[in-house]
């Protein structure tokens, strides 16, 4: 018997033990650099804007419990993922409608889009939800979404739903009413922990920032005077994550949020990075290239670059773009690694 075809009567044996040999696949499991499924891409919000509306005549936001277009990355379809760790989608709420209260181990993030004062409630308090507002839904809080105003509203959920099914470790149940009781004030979560000062005995409990919104207006403004006084990073521009500022830390455990100011005219230079980023261009136009392909983008698009892939702006337009990965995790376990320029 010739060794290949022996190999293969030893490798079926293997199999019928539930065992396999390494040798086979070492190679793939451990790569010189990332490998990664996740392809770049970018989704118009025109087009998407245009679907989503119209998966609001197919099903209201009650019977689909939260009415979302999932953001599949092309190289993943059907798992769900826009990076191989975490998940995206466009969600929307019609004037009048409500997404019934729930709540999960999977932590979200919402980034509004459009909104004129539609709302959210996370844990008893109202979030009055504003285009580029920041609003966390951390692990295990009660969530609903509401639209009381005569505007659609629609934002981008981040969530870290291929990190926890990884993990085995998702838990979720159902309020009984569609929406929870109110019963703190809006601003209630800033006003404790947002100003400096924070209740003399106030122990964390949760994982995430206490915080739970970061108004635009406020981000923006200081976006605007830290640009006016520092010198743009190379590759990063003036980029700035949303912090948990009872500890400094990241806002989030799984996912790493930040804001990315960049001037017209700006080139980034060559830049890469172990964590798959989703962005949003929220102000402003511009291109965007990544490796071997390159988009351009308008307010609202939102684009992704996979692991280590490395990525170049040309900014058209003044531009300010949200992004989310999943680098407290990799920063927690030692992992993150980045690269400037075109080494
Ligand atoms: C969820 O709870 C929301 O609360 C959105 O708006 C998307 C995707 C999977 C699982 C839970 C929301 C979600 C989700």
């Amino acid at each position: 018997m010739s060794a290949p075809v022996e190999r293969r009567a030893f490798y079926d044996r293997l199999a019928a033990r539930s065992a396999a040999p390494l040798w086979e696949v070492l190679a793939q499991l451990v790569t010189p650099e990332p490998r990664s499924p996740c392809r770049p891409h970018r989704w118009r919000y025109a087009e998407m804007r245009e679907l989503l509306m119209e998966a609001g005549r197919l099903v209201t936001a009650k019977e689909a419990e939260r009415r979302v277009l999932i953001l599949e990355n092309p190289g993943m379809p059907g798992e769900a993922r826009i990076t191989t760790s975490l998940y995206a989608g466009l969600q929307l709420v019609l004037p009048g409608e409500v997404a019934p209260a729930h709540r999960h181990s999977q932590s979200a993030l919402r980034f509004v889009l459009e909104s004129e004062g539609a709302h959210t409630t996370v844990d008893g308090e109202r979030i009055p939800m504003w285009p580029g507002d920041f609003i966390i839904t951390p692990q295990h809080a009660w969530h609903d979404h509401g639209n009381e105003t005569s505007a659609p509203v629609i934002w981008l959920d981040g969530l870290d739903i291929p990190i926890v099914k990884a993990l085995d470790a998702s838990f979720a149940e159902h309020w009984p009413e569609d929406e929870q009781p109110v019963t703190r004030p809006v601003g209630h979560s800033r006003d404790h922990f947002a100003r400096g000062l924070v209740p003399v005995d106030w122990k964390r409990s949760g994982a995430a920032s206490p915080v739970v919104h970061y108004p635009y207006a406020e981000a923006r403004e200081a976006l605007a005077r830290v640009a006016a006084t520092d010198e743009p990073d190379p590759c990063l521009g003036i980029r700035m994550r949303y912090v948990d500022p009872t500890s400094g830390d990241w806002a989030m455990p799984t996912i790493g949020p930040f804001l990315q100011w960049m001037p017209a005219g700006f080139e980034s230079a060559p830049y890469r990075s172990t964590d798959a980023t989703v962005y949003v261009a929220f102000e402003g136009r511009g291109r965007t290239r990544v490796g071997e392909v390159e988009f351009d983008w308008e307010p609202k698009d939102v684009f992704v670059v996979p692991s280590w892939w490395p990525v170049q702006h040309v900014v058209a337009e003044e531009a300010v773009l949200f992004g989310f990965s999943d680098r407290p995790v990799q920063e927690k376990l030692g992992l993150f690694r980045e690269r400037r320029g075109n080494r």
